[in-house]
């Protein structure tokens, strides 16, 4: 089962403060997630963004969708809100006088992607239009203040929304550091970042939220969840099971230190 993460107990144990609302540029009202896998929808190539492409959903998690461009691999996933403003309804493009175009590292020759977007539109689940919700309005200026929590995606592992505090502010950036990673996961954003929550945010959604790691010897060890990752899951597999889906989410594992996981999971992370 799903032990939530505690931020009322965590602000007071760290006698830090939440940042308010105000200051995200994300939806009040939460809207539906009626998006479902293997959906088809239009989305700007994160790699190469002047570029629009076909995505397929290949994964659901809260309000989030897990994408894969068309004729892309499935190591260049990325992650993007029900109400971005970067995701539209195939024909988005077209009508706005665009044209599609294949992924950055398309895996066929280029000649054969004119028949390649025949090919993987024909007969597809397009993801119709009233599913796609307007991208809130945001804040007009930066809010932050240092200090302030919050719960950020983890750019390296953006399948993962963590606890974080705002570490520094720069005109409109701020400095997300992860609590309990040694600064290893920190990057710079802009304040109206869709990539950055409220605290509580995950829980009011249904999205897992990383508790703070254990990479720093102060604070309390309740806090201390540890994300275990099953790496072998051939021997829990059927046979028939699709290799080409993506891999299970990972799994927040609440642990005793001396528990060493089993054949079946890495507790090194
Ligand atoms: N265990 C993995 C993921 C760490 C995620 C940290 N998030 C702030 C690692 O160590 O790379």
């Amino acid at each position: 089962t799903y032990l939530p993460f505690d931020w009322d107990e965590y602000l007071r144990e760290t006698k830090s403060i939440a940042a308010p609302y105000e200051c995200f540029k994300q939806a009040v009202t939460f809207p539906q997630n009626e998006f479902k896998i293997g959906m088809k929808l239009e989305a700007l190539d994160p790699r190469n963004v002047t570029s629009t492409c076909i995505a397929t959903v290949v994964y659901i998690q809260g309000l989030r969708l897990r994408l894969r461009l068309d004729g892309s691999d499935n190591k260049n996933d990325f992650w993007r809100l029900v109400d971005s403003s970067e995701i539209h309804t195939i024909g988005y493009c077209e009508k706005s006088g665009g044209m599609l175009q294949p992924p950055l590292g398309f895996r066929m020759n280029a000649s054969s992607w004119p028949m390649f977007l025949l090919k993987t539109l024909n007969g597809a689940e397009m993801a119709p239009s009233k599913i796609f919700q307007r991208e809130p309005p945001g804040p007009r200026t930066n809010l932050f203040q240092i200090g302030q929590k919050l719960e950020a995606v983890d750019k390296k592992n953006p399948q993962l929304i963590c606890c974080a505090t705002v570490g520094n502010i720069k005109q409109d950036q701020i400095y997300v550091t992860f609590d309990g990673w040694r600064g290893a996961f920190d990057y710079w954003c802009r304040y109206d970042s869709r990539d950055i929550f409220p605290c509580g945010w995950c829980a009011k959604t249904g999205h897992p939220l990383q508790p703070p790691g254990q990479k720093n010897a102060a604070g309390n060890n309740r806090f201390k969840g540890r994300t275990l990752t099953v790496v072998n899951t051939s021997d829990i597999q059927s046979p028939e099971a699709d290799t080409s889906a993506p891999p299970p989410p990972p799994i927040t594992v609440y642990v005793y230190k001396t528990c060493t996981g089993g054949p079946l999971v890495d507790v090194t992370q």
